[in-house]
Order: structure tokens, then sequence, then C-alpha cells
């Protein structure tokens, strides 16, 4: 059965296209840094919108028209027909990879026996289907969020059989990303956070989340899973102080609980807008301290203060994003997930596409344009020229650990004239990168 009829797989025509169901730039076969571009940005659909998101906002209805979801009210039987409907779009889309929460794909049950085997049964269907397409899975994940038992959080809950159910949710979780063969695993700290500190034990909270990834990292040795675990960072909603603030705060946990080496980083968008940070910032420190895991692609209204998940459209910030990415030696286990959802009055079929083909194309854009920015240098030979100082002289004393304070007021006293401060060029970087941008 075919669910998208009259919609055919999904074409680069190239910027002079106005066929609004084609690529105007992103043309997956093209080389870029002596890549495909399709290999380089690895898009992946995030089943949580695309199919089940249907438009409820907290003032209205549902307004998605899905008319899937119309052949049958069994939840079990629409999660089968969902399945299909998924990887029918993902193949004309073009999309080579897909991300799931366990109750995205099939229905939570009334027992966690019967929410297991609701599970297996969807399972089996993606697997035929991963097999018949190609289409993989960049990661897998358990909602500890939805259901009101996740009230206080999951594995920062004060009940400690909230703890126990979280942890049996993931424990299945991460078999079904490992049967899928999923490459990576995302941790996103759905509640875990908290109101106020008059009723909350926040030492006694971390060190419990600290417990809970420490119990998967167990596991997954336990059953030779071998998929990157992800922190991803978010600073409020639903919480008002979220754990896992940024990934500065992320990076300084996992540093505290010894878990460095178990965890990288999945930094989404409008996470980091509302951190109150670029995501080229959010992206520079992962890379820094050597844990860039995957990225969520989407974008925020810097208008409005929560999570608008919107697709990415805007080429500067897709540009800088690209070029941290390619800074960092680009991605490993991860990829461009598209943590989006299309605007409750984009309420047709045709949007999923249009959506998706904005945000691709988008990205290719920001490809282009960071490749072209690193191979001439731009920015690094800058950098080269503004830090040169501590290339020689003292600069190599300070960056060697050669010169503690002593030494450095000698050398102070004794110079006459310090050197001249040179200006950051702030306005002609930028307008060169809009240079770049442009073409
Ligand atoms: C919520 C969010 C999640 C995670 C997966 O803001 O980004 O959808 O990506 O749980
Ligand atoms: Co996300």
């Amino acid at each position: 059965m075919e669910y998208f009829k009259g919609i055919t797989k999904i074409k680069y025509e190239g910027s002079d296209s106005k066929n609004p169901f084609a690529f105007k730039y992103y043309n997956p076969e093209e080389k870029v840094l002596g890549k495909k571009m399709k290999d380089h940005l690895k898009f992946s659909m995030a089943y949580w919108h695309t199919l089940v998101a249907d438009g409820k906002d907290p003032f209205g209805n549902a307004t998605m028209e899905r008319p899937w979801d119309e052949i049958t009210t069994d939840p079990m039987e629409q999660a089968k027909v969902r399945v299909k409907v998924a990887f029918e779009f993902m193949e004309k889309m073009g999309l080579e990879y897909f991300c799931f929460h366990d109750r995205d794909i099939a229905p939570e049950g009334k027992t966690i026996e019967q929410s297991n085997k609701n599970l297996d049964e969807i399972v089996d269907i993606i697997e035929s289907e991963m097999k018949r397409t190609g289409i993989k899975l960049l990661w897998g994940t358990a909602n500890l969020f939805s259901n009101k038992r996740f009230v206080n959080g999951a594995s920062t809950s004060p009940n400690a059989d909230i703890f126990a159910f979280a942890a049996t949710q993931v424990k299945k979780a991460m078999e079904i990303t490992k049967r899928l063969d999923g490459s990576g695993f995302t941790f996103w700290g759905g509640r875990e956070g908290y109101e106020t500190l008059l009723n909350t034990d926040m030492k006694l909270e971390q060190d419990n989340f600290a417990r809970f990834l420490h119990m998967a990292v167990d596991y997954a040795k336990e059953i030779g899973f071998e998929g990157q675990f992800y922190i991803e960072p978010k600073p409020k909603e639903p919480t008002k102080h979220q754990y896992d603030f940024d990934s500065a705060t992320v990076i300084s946990f996992l540093r505290k609980y010894d878990l460095i080496n178990d965890f990288k980083l999945n930094i989404e968008t409008n996470h980091a807008t509302l951190a109150g940070h670029t995501m080229n910032h959010e992206i520079r420190l992962a890379v820094d301290n050597g844990v860039l895991g995957s990225v969520d692609a989407n974008q925020g209204d810097l208008l409005l203060g929560w999570d608008t998940d919107q697709f990415p459209t805007n080429i500067h910030d897709t540009a800088l994003t690209m070029y941290e990415i390619i800074r960092g030696g680009g991605f490993n286990t991860g990829g461009l997930n598209f943590d989006a959802k299309v605007r409750r009055s984009s309420f047709s079929v045709e949007d999923l596409f249009y959506g998706h083909i904005a945000g691709m194309d988008a990205y290719a854009v920001g490809l282009k344009v960071a490749a072209r920015l690193w191979e001439d240098r731009v920015i690094e030979d800058n950098l080269a020229k503004r830090y040169s100082s501590y290339k020689k002289g003292i600069g190599k004393d300070i960056v060697e650990e050669k010169v503690g304070f002593k030494e450095l007021e000698k050398y102070i006293l004794n110079k006459k004239v310090l050197d001249l401060n040179e200006s950051g060029r702030q306005e002609l970087l930028e307008s060169i990168i809009n240079q770049y941008i442009i073409g």
C-alpha cells in the first residue's frame, strides 16, 4: 500500500527549480571535501515528530491530517501502519537514518510485559523494513517523561520505585536498539531536574542520575551493545532547572562521575538557544572536550522562550554549525536528526515533505559554505594570527607551562613597551561570512 500517493522520490533539481517537491541544494551524491554530501550530513527522521505529533498545544486540539491514522482505531494496528508510512516517507525523502523513543513506535500496555511485547511486535516490522530499504537507526531512546509516573523525573525521582521502573524501561529500549543495530542511544533528561529546592535533594538526585547512567554502561557491556551513548543537554522545559543545562554543565557532570569516556553529547540547536548560547558555541565546547556525538537539527524562534522545534532554515546558522562539525572531524556515529516539527497550521501531509526539504536544503547550503570557509582557512588563519604571541617567546613559555607568576613579573618589569593589541576585526569577519554565504 502506498500512503503518499502522487509524491515520488524527492530529487535534486538545482537552485533554478520551482518544484516544491525537489531539492534545490541538497545533492546527496555530490562530493564536498572529498566526501558525499549525504555522508557529511547523515540526515535522520525523528519518529516522534513526523509520525506521532498531532498538533496539540496547551490551547488547542490536534490539527494534523494524517489519513493513515484513520484506517484503524486499534493502537497496535495503528503503530504497524505507521511503520510502513515512516519507511515510505524516509525512502521518498532520501533520509537514510531515523531515531525513536520506545513509546513512539509502540503503545504502552497495562503492564511492563505487555509494553515489551508490543515493542517486540513492532520491532519485527521495523527490522524487516530496515532490511528492505537499507535505512539505519541513528539512535534509540526511552520516553521517561510522558507517563504521569515520571511527574517528578525518572532516575532523579524522589521515589526509588520510579527509578527502578525507568531502569526497566531503558533496559528494554537498549535491547531493541541493539537488535536494530542502532549506532547510538540517547538520554535526554526529560524531567531530570526540579521546580523548587524547597522539596528537592539536588545532590541525591544528581548522584542517582549518574548511578543510573553507570548501570546503562554496565548493561551495554553485558549485552554487547556497542553503540555510542549520548546525553542531550537542555536548560529548561519541562522542568524549570534541567540538570543537563548545556554542553559545559554536562561535560563537567560526566567528568565528576567518571562517565566522560562512555558518553558523548547530542547537541540540539533550539536547546542551545534556550541556554543562551549559539549552536556553534555548544558544538565547539563538545569538540574541544572530545565529546561531539550527534546533532538534533532544528531551530527555535528567538522571540519565544520555549522549544519550538522548527525545521532549520537559517543558513547563517547551518553554515556555522557545519563549520564546527567539519572542524571537529565530522560525524562518526552521529548525524543530523531532524528533531523538528511542522507548525500546527502546516497540517497537510505535503508539509512533512516541505519541512524536511527546507531543512535538508538549508544544511546542504550550510555544508558548502562551511567547506569553503574551511578550505580557504578564513577563520583558522585569522585565529592563528590572533594568537601568534603564544607561539614564541614568553607566550610559548606560558603554553609549555615553563613559567609562573614570578617569572612573568620579571619578564614584564624588564619590558619597556608592551606589544600592541590588535583589532579583533569582528565586523570584517562577519561580512566575509556573508560573502561566503551569498557566493
Ligand atoms: C526534547 C527533545 C527530545 C529528545 C529525545 O526537547 O529534544 O525529543 O531529542 O528525547
Ligand atoms: Co532533541
